[in-house]
């Protein structure tokens, strides 16, 4: 007699039993393996009775493992990866740790220490408590733990905050003036008005242009150094003032401006050449006189 059990393990057999039939103890049954067998062969005979009827059945006895909590959880990654947008309000989802345990129950908590980031204790998704500054601070680096009561794990999340165009082009003066001499060269360089912008990239790159020249200035849209374009006559106008306008290649792109004002005095070398009747030159002085 043998009966099959599917449960895989040895947690399952099976026990044998003679429900009817036994014709007073004639067949017994061996309960663990289901041999059968008649006591006193004597007795049978089959002119009297050429057949008996047993009843016999096999029942499956489930012995029960008590689960002890031996084995600790683990998580499924040393070191998690996510990013999250600079600004996003707080709340927003960055990843879900993970950990396994051998256990067949294994009731998992999650927890981290941080002011910044969350985890949730059941799920272990890990979202903002606040939001995010990459200007101040563009990296983290933060532990999440897993306890299942008795055993924990440790894993390390790498935050990165991605770059929004938060800032505008910052000029390092709220005003730029110089002076120069009438006689400065065509393309000479007289002034540099560089604007940091604090963001990355594009959001962090700027170009330049400038208004009120006159034809007389020009400024390089890429370096803010602003050079002479035409040539200049104090006596014809002695000021200029113009507005140099910065701008980053963000989406949408931020504005700044500053004020640029130019003297102009005249050189020397003019002034002697065109008020020489007036002049009183007196001492070592070097004169030129060419009219
Ligand atoms: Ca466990
Ligand atoms: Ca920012
Ligand atoms: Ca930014
Ligand atoms: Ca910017």
């Amino acid at each position: 007699m043998e009966a099959t059990d599917s449960d895989s393990g040895s947690y399952g057999y099976i026990t044998y039993y003679l429900v009817a039939g036994s014709n007073n103890g004639l067949f017994i049954l061996d309960s663990k393996s289901g041999l059968l067998e008649v006591t006193n062969s004597t007795l049978l005979d089959h002119g009297q009775t050429p057949q008996y009827t047993l009843v016999i059945q096999a029942q499956d006895v489930i012995v029960t493992v008590i689960d002890v909590n031996n084995h600790a959880p683990h998580f499924l990654e040393r070191l998690y990866h996510a990013q999250v947008q600079e600004n996003t309000s707080p709340g927003a989802f960055l990843l879900q740790v993970a950990a396994s345990d051998d256990d067949s129950t294994a009731d998992l908590r999650y927890s981290m220490t941080s002011d910044i980031f969350t985890v949730d204790t059941l799920t272990g998704r890990i979202t903002t408590l606040v939001s995010l500054d990459r200007e101040l601070t563009s990296n983290y680096l933060v532990n999440v733990s897993v306890t299942d009561g008795i055993h924990t794990d440790l894993t390390s999340i790498s935050i990165v905050v991605l770059d929004t165009n938060d800032n505008a082009p910052e000029f390092s003066q709220e005003t730029f003036s110089i002076s120069i001499t009438d006689d400065v060269k065509v393309d000479t360089s007289v002034l540099a008005v560089e604007a940091d912008d604090a963001d990355l990239m594009n959001n962090g790159m700027v170009t330049y242009w400038i208004h009120g020249t006159e034809g007389k200035f020009q400024i390089d849209p890429s370096s803010g150094i602003i050079t002479i374009s035409g040539s200049l006559d104090a006596r014809a106008k002695y000021r200029y003032v113009m507005l140099v306008f910065a701008r980053d290649h963000g989406y949408p792109p931020l504005l700044s401006n500053v004020s640029v004002i130019i003297n102009v005095n005249e050189s020397r070398e003019h002034a002697l050449t065109f008020d020489r009747f007036s002049y009183h030159v007196s001492g070592a002085g070097r004169c030129k006189f060419e009219r």
